[in-house]
């Protein structure tokens, strides 16, 4: 059961490093059925784009390190949901999981649904004042 989960991803790494240019390419198409959050660090701090984000929706975080130091992204926002990350073109995948490093220029990138509203800190482990929050919304009205 494990093995089979383990090669099942292991395709999943392989289509990404095969297609990684294609997908960004391709990322206008999808962006309406995902919602994107695009976070940068720079100058040590947290720079937050995001427009109204609704529950139940595949939601992308795009985390970006503009700074020539290295931070860390962390926030409790993806405890206990199933989160796929992508960093350096590897895809990982977990529940509970805390957050990423980032060295300098380089990039993540956080999927996972939404499903608790409410407003989310995330914040750098190595410089404790680096703060940014995140709203979710249960804007559900249409
Ligand atoms: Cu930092």
């Amino acid at each position: 059961m494990r093995s089979q989960k383990a090669q099942q991803w292991g395709w999943v790494l392989v289509f990404a490093v095969t297609c990684g240019f294609w997908w960004e390419t391709a990322g206008p198409v999808f962006s309406q059925s995902e919602q994107v959050v695009e976070v940068t660090i720079k100058d040590f701090k947290f720079v937050t784009k995001q427009g109204v984000l609704r529950l139940g929706f595949p939601t992308v975080i795009k985390v970006r390190n503009e700074d020539a130091e290295r931070h860390d992204f962390g926030s409790t926002m993806f405890e206990g949901i199933p989160t796929q990350i992508e960093k350096d073109g590897v895809i990982v995948y977990g529940r509970g999981v805390g957050g990423v490093l980032l060295d300098p220029k380089r990039d993540a990138t956080f999927r996972f649904n939404m499903s608790r509203p409410g407003r989310y800190e995330f914040r750098c482990s190595i410089h404790p004042n680096m703060t940014g929050e995140l709203l979710l919304l249960s804007a559900e009205a249409v």
